[in-house]
């Protein structure tokens, strides 16, 4: 049927077409905007997984023009550098762990190369905000292993004054938000700090880590809704490493992973091998761009898998086996790489390895022979500037510590 619309006779159909703009949806034609008939769809096409790395190292490059260039040497051997090093330190600390030298440990393995190589495609002038298991991206950025110990035992040397349980590191010299427990917490605060940045015209990103088990928080959606509707320079990362503590993805969501949610937001999305490090650069280096230039969030899915337990406190051999169909070890999928262009020999994963490992040990030995800062300093950095009433409860605390002092027995 005709109707008259601004002196014009126009189609029913045609009529919806321009009305639905009002709805911000974006038909390709008037067909395409009604149908007679009745069905339920779900519109989420099956998204391919984005890899560059054969699983023995190989690289298929005509994909992928602008990897040359990007990709160089330097940024190949600091990536196999920092996973072997961040390797080496969980090895050690979670050991530290069961040996109740520290309180807590979680560690990274099998997912290092979603969370150096996406570390390695970002500038280091970009702000990361982590969720708990991307210490690696702090190493990366120079962050010296001795303040991570520090803060591990909670040491004088921690500049948290250990309060915080290990792991929640924190550096502003070094553009990484201080971690979060309560997990999801991240993602309105990354949305902000994108927002901020498109706000100021920056050349920079926010990236924002998180698994997939986060995605079910309701902080996820509301951050990809902000972010989109307002035009954030946030990058969202997602390690989707098969479990949230024991709950399986089949668990976690019904629809078509993470990177369909993209979808639905707006927000452009990728989904990539999460253990292919090239990749992952690649796929982070060119977000990072495009974030930039459209002033847009993107999202990104890297597929991995948490090879430990979640953390020291779980036991997963309780709730899955090791899967028969394992995936290719990122680090020695890496090393292949690398020494197929002999920009890594073969003796050198051992040295990295090594060197690290005596590092470690004296600081270790260093920070546990260290005194634990004193409570005087528990009610210092709440505001910038110390109000009266915790002035006042410092000094009771002094006086309680010297009665103690003075006095241990009573
Ligand atoms: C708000 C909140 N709920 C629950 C927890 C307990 N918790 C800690 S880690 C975790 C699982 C998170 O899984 P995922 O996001 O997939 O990250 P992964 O540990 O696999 O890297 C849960 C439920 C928490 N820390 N915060």
């Amino acid at each position: 049927m005709l109707q008259r619309c601004s002196n014009r006779l126009i189609s029913d159909q045609e009529r919806i077409f321009r009305f639905s703009r009002h709805w911000n949806l974006k038909y390709e034609s008037s067909q395409a905007c009604t149908t007679g008939k009745l069905q339920f769809t779900t519109p989420s096409q099956p998204i391919p997984i984005f890899q560059l790395l054969s699983h023995d190292g190989i690289l298929s490059e005509e994909d992928c023009p602008r990897l040359n260039g990007n990709f160089t040497k330097d940024i190949g051997r600091r990536i196999m550098k920092t996973m072997v090093q961040q390797q080496t330190l969980d090895k050690i600390l979670h050991d530290c762990q069961r040996q109740g030298r520290i309180s807590f440990y979680l560690t990274s393995d099998g997912e290092l190369a979603s969370i150096v190589g996406s570390a390695a495609g970002l500038h280091p002038s970009d702000i990361i905000y982590g969720q708990y298991r991307e210490s690696g991206a702090l190493l990366y950025r120079g962050y010296p292993v001795e303040k991570m110990i520090a803060q591990c035992i909670g040491s004088v040397g921690d500049r948290a004054c250990g309060r915080q349980m290990p792991i929640h590191y924190g550096s502003k010299e070094h553009n990484f938000h201080t971690i979060s427990s309560p997990v999801g917490t991240q993602l309105t605060h990354a949305a902000g700090c994108g927002y901020g940045l498109a706000f100021e015209k920056k050349d920079n990103v926010c990236m924002c880590y998180f698994g997939e088990g986060t995605s079910s928080e309701g902080d996820f959606h509301a951050a990809l809704n902000m972010s989109s509707t307002l035009h954030c320079q946030t990058l969202f990362f997602c390690r989707n490493n098969a479990f949230a503590i024991s709950t399986p993805c089949v668990e976690q969501y019904a629809g078509n992973g993470i990177a369909s949610y993209g979808a639905s937001y707006g927000i452009p999305s990728i989904r990539v091998d999460g253990n292919d490090a090239v990749a992952v650069f690649m796929a982070v280096h060119e977000a990072r761009a495009l974030s930039i230039e459209k002033q847009s969030p993107v999202l990104i899915e890297a597929m991995t898998y948490r090879m430990g337990d979640h953390s020291t406190s779980d036991d997963s051999t309780k709730y899955r086996d090791t899967p028969e169909d394992a995936l290719p070890d990122p680090i020695k999928r890496f090393e292949r790489f690398l020494a197929g262009r002999s920009w890594w020999g073969t003796d050198e994963t051992q040295k990295v390895c090594t060197e690290f490992r005596d590092e470690i040990l004296q600081m270790l030995t260093k920070h546990e022979a260290l005194p634990k800062p004193s409570d005087r300093t528990l009610l210092d950095h709440v505001y910038d500037i110390k109000p009266q009433h915790l002035i006042e409860q410092t000094a009771q605390i002094c006086t309680k510590e010297i009665d103690f002092l003075r006095n241990p027995t009573t």
